[in-house]
């Protein structure tokens, strides 16, 4: 990268190691030559571990070297810091309830470009760096995509220096960790804090006072004007607890700050004056269970109060913070707030900001509706990642207002004026309004969330070219006639360092090797892999490289389940969360197809292939869980059958999660992206398996689409129904049993689910599935059936011309630039939020 001067001390190393030649002068604390880490570790050992040699296990050379690497960030995070606050440059922050930010050591020392000198250090020690990256344990504050596309942007906003915050909320248990116990799902609580998180920097000094509850009150102040205050009824601590975020070869280090949630003291004391200890060791503990779990999606009501209150605690604390750097470090006019900050929502999680803004504006800087308005619209965009109705958030009228009383008068004040811009555009158009509301009116009434960040934004974003415009065309279709110029789109993009460099080391290398290293910032230029598609002695070199990865993975298969998998086979891999309209029951009943045909024709054979699936289901989500169940049972049943586990062998890989996410996805050959066309809002994992090489299988549905057309429609492997189809099909009455009855192979892989095959002749427990595909499933498994299947049968075709096979995963990934989160970073950089690079000096 141009800005860093790679003979510089304190700079940046380049990639040779260019200042990473033991230089006496370093410092322990700042120095990237191997020598300075090795005395950086020795020293943490001794004054940060405070253990004696003898009994030092890896996790303590895990827990020196990560302090070590931190202080290495420190300077460039201070100097990053210090542009932020009092520089001319515009800051985005990223809100989101969710970063799913996976291991960190090995990430910082690619980024810092050290990861040479670190092994080196670490050997001088006796020390293995791949056993000590092993020992962290990965903060899973996310779900899935969403959370993982916010750690993702972190690190390209970083890379191309641009200054930044993301803010979310520092849970104490994240996501939960799952084991399979009888083929079922357990969830265990994820306890990623036990033996400390090495890379936050508490600020308890750094905090602020988040009101809940109460009332509010009119009131004249002392210039006679009109206020409100509010009243709460409980007050709550946010406390930041901020992570550094490198850059990749550059100096910009940016903040990831979390909050959480501590009572607050003088009303604990209060009680404490009065005598009842009790109660304020109670209120303690009230307060702290705000940011004490990260919630699943797809979980229906349970706790409703508590994810509100989680949302507007991470979102005031943000604003707050946000709005005193603004005034008190940068001493800006708030009038210039759009002019320094962007602010964008990670979907509707945290569009309470939009009224949260307006109250700080107007109750507390006392600014007037209009001009607080236009700053709140000026400063805010909004991402929607889902089209499905039964995910937009709404929250019942009367827990809103019980818990945010100000709240929801500001609320009801934006939506009367906004709703006399649409009568002033549409007169007499009362079911428009209706529609546009920002409160709903079917089934008790419920404050729109999505109306709500819509209106409060400048520009509103779906996350794929087909998700932006279903968008368009459903959801927020009135939105979209009332203001076009707002609507846009950015496709998701992955991180390249993350999902490349860190996680495939032996395809890094063959780049390297072949194409050179810009693809580290600059993923287009994997283009220039093209033309060794053509070259057989480069095909091998492909193939070896991706065999060492399955090798990889098959091991860790072992140890995870007991399978054991042949790293000749295709590896046929579909990990994700798992969900209905994700279909990973089409899946397994392609499965199923193949262990009948195999059992039906002694002497019939297929190429062999293994079948890894790996996801979370939602704790009370039912069908999902038995979705697990039907893949742990057809798994025992075909690995245990010495008829067809000559031909197939089924996993399900426990705890699917950012860690072992990087074994998986270098180690696939297919990409299972089989949503049913119009659910999936983009997908990412369908580009980690592409910029790694691995073909597609898929349906027109959210960025699989644009995969499709980067690739090259010859190098993918599409099947099912598209959008218009899947309306057509629903608006013509969707009969699944129309499609069984005209097809005898799908009647019998249905049939042997519910006959006890595969479940010791239990006839019960996989029956709702069956019964749900057969009677009421809006994602048309069924009637994709076929085209799945005689899909599949082209992708085996292919897998048997091993030639044909390397040149399409070649081309796969050489043509996988697109899908880097720097172009969609450079995308919301340029459209959305007009901000430019601010190289850091040192
Ligand atoms: C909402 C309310 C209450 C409790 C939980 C939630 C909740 C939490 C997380 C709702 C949704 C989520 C996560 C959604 C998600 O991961 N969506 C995915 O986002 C990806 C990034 O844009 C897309 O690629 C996927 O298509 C989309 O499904």
């Amino acid at each position: 990268m141009t800005d860093v001067v790679s003979s510089a001390p304190g700079d940046v190393a380049d990639r040779d190691g260019g200042v990473s030649r033991a230089q006496p002068h370093e410092h322990s604390r700042t120095g990237l030559s191997a020598d300075a880490l090795h005395r950086a570790i020795a020293d943490h050992l001794a004054y940060s571990i405070a253990r004696p040699p003898s009994v030092l296990t890896p996790e303590h050379y895990y827990r020196a070297l990560a302090l070590a690497v931190r202080d290495r960030m420190q300077q460039r995070w201070m100097a990053t810091t210090q542009d932020l606050l009092h520089g001319p440059a515009k800051v985005t922050c990223y809100l989101s309830a969710e970063f799913l930010m996976g291991p960190q050591l090995g990430n910082n020392l690619l980024n810092l470009r050290i990861e040479r000198q670190a092994r080196e250090a670490l050997a001088a020690l006796g020390q293995d760096l791949d056993a000590i990256l092993e020992c962290e344990e990965e903060p899973g504050l996310g779900n899935g995509g969403l959370g993982r596309l916010a750690a993702c942007y972190l690190d390209s906003m970083a890379t191309l220096q641009r200054p930044s915050i993301g803010y979310g909320i520092r849970y104490e248990f994240g996501i939960f960790d799952q084991e399979i116990q009888d083929g079922w799902q357990v969830e265990k609580t994820d306890n990623w804090l036990v033996a400390g998180n090495p890379w936050e920097i508490d600020k308890p000094d750094a905090s602020y006072l988040v009101n809940w509850g109460g009332r509010t009150e009119q009131y004249e102040d002392v210039a006679g004007n009109h206020r409100v205050r509010w009243i709460p009824r409980r007050v709550i601590k946010g406390v930041s607890y901020d992570t550094p975020i490198q850059g990749y070869g550059v100096n910009t280090c940016n903040t990831l700050t979390l909050w959480s949630a501590r009572s607050v003291s003088s009303f604990a004391l209060d009680a404490f004056n009065t005598g009842d200890f009790y109660k304020a060791v109670e209120d303690e503990v009230l307060s702290e269970k705000i940011s004490k779990v990260l919630y699943p999606n797809d979980e229906p009501e349970a706790g409703k109060r508590l994810r509100l209150q989680q949302q507007y605690f991470f979102v005031s604390s943000s604003l707050q913070d946000i709005l005193r750097i603004h005034t008190e470090r940068a001493r800006l006019p708030l009038s210039a707030l759009p002019d320094k900050w962007a602010i964008q929502l990670n979907d509707t999680h945290p569009s309470i900001a939009v009224a949260e803004l307006m109250r700080l504006l107007i109750d507390e800087h006392h600014m007037g509706w209009d001009e607080a308005w236009d700053i709140t619209v000026a400063t805010f965009a909004y991402t929607n990642h889902t089209l499905l109705p039964e995910a937009l958030e709404t929250w019942p009228l009367g827990i809103f207002g019980d818990s945010l009383p100000r709240h929801l008068e500001i609320i009801y004040e934006i939506n009367d004026r906004f709703l006399e811009e649409v009568r002033d555009k549409f007169p007499g158009d009362t079911e428009r309004e209706r529609r546009m509301s920002l409160i709903g009116e079917d089934g008790g009434k419920s404050v729109r969330m999505a109306h709500l960040a819509t209106v409060g934004s400048h520009a509103v974003n779906g996350v794929a070219a087909l998700h932006s415009e279903l968008l368009k065309a459903s959801v927020l279709k009135d939105f979209y006639e009332m203001w076009p110029e707002r609507f846009g789109n950015v496709t998701n993009g992955v991180t390249p360092r993350r999902f490349l460099a860190l996680s495939n080391p032996g395809l890094r290398t063959l780049l390297d090797e072949t194409v050179g290293d810009g693809w580290l910032t600059d993923l287009d230029q994997l283009r220039r892999l093209e033309p060794y598609a053509e070259d057989p002695a480069f095909r091998e070199r492909w193939r070896d490289m991706k065999r060492a990865n399955k090798s990889r993975l098959a091991e860790y298969v072992h140890a995870s389940t007991g399978i054991e998998l042949d790293p000749t086979w295709m590896f046929d891999v579909q990990v994700k969360r798992i969900h209905e309209y994700k279909r990973q029951h089409l899946n397994v009943l392609h499965i199923i197809t193949l262990y009948n045909r195999l059992k039906r024709n002694p002497g019939f054979a297929i190429a062999p292939r293994a079948f890894i699936f790996g996801g979370k289901a939602a704790p009370g989500y039912f069908i999902a869980k038995r979705m697990i169940r039907l893949i742990t049972a057809v798994g025992a049943t075909v690995n245990n059958d010495p008829d067809v586990n000559r031909f197939m062998r089924v996993v399900f890989l426990p705890n699917f999660n950012v860690k072992n996410a990087h074994l998986i996805y270098p180690a696939a050959n297919l990409s299972e992206q089989i949503s049913t066309a119009g659910k999936e809002a983009s997908g990412t994992g369908n580009m980690k398996f592409m910029i790694n090489g691995a073909l597609t299988i898929g349906t027109l549905d959210g960025a699989n689409v644009e995969i499709r057309e980067e690739a090259g429609p010859d190098n993918f492997f599409l099947f099912g129904l598209t959008v218009d189809e899947v309306e057509q099909l629903k608006a013509d009455g969707y009969r699944p049993t129309a499609f069984v009855e005209r097809d005898p192979e799908l009647a019998e892989v249905l049939e042997l689910i519910v006959d006890g095959t595969f479940t010791h002749g239990d006839t019960e427990v996989l029956r709702p599935l069956v019964d749900n595909l057969l009677h009421h499933d809006p994602f048309l498994v069924l009637a994709d059936y076929r085209s799945y299947v005689d899909c599949q049968a082209r992708v085996s075709a292919a897998w048997q011309d091993s030639d044909t096979w390397s040149r399409m995963s070649i081309l796969n990934a050489a043509r996988s630039g697109k899908f880097s989160s720097d172009r969609a970073i450079a995308e919301y950089s340029d459209e959305i939020w007009h901000v430019g690079a601010m190289p850091v000096t040192l």
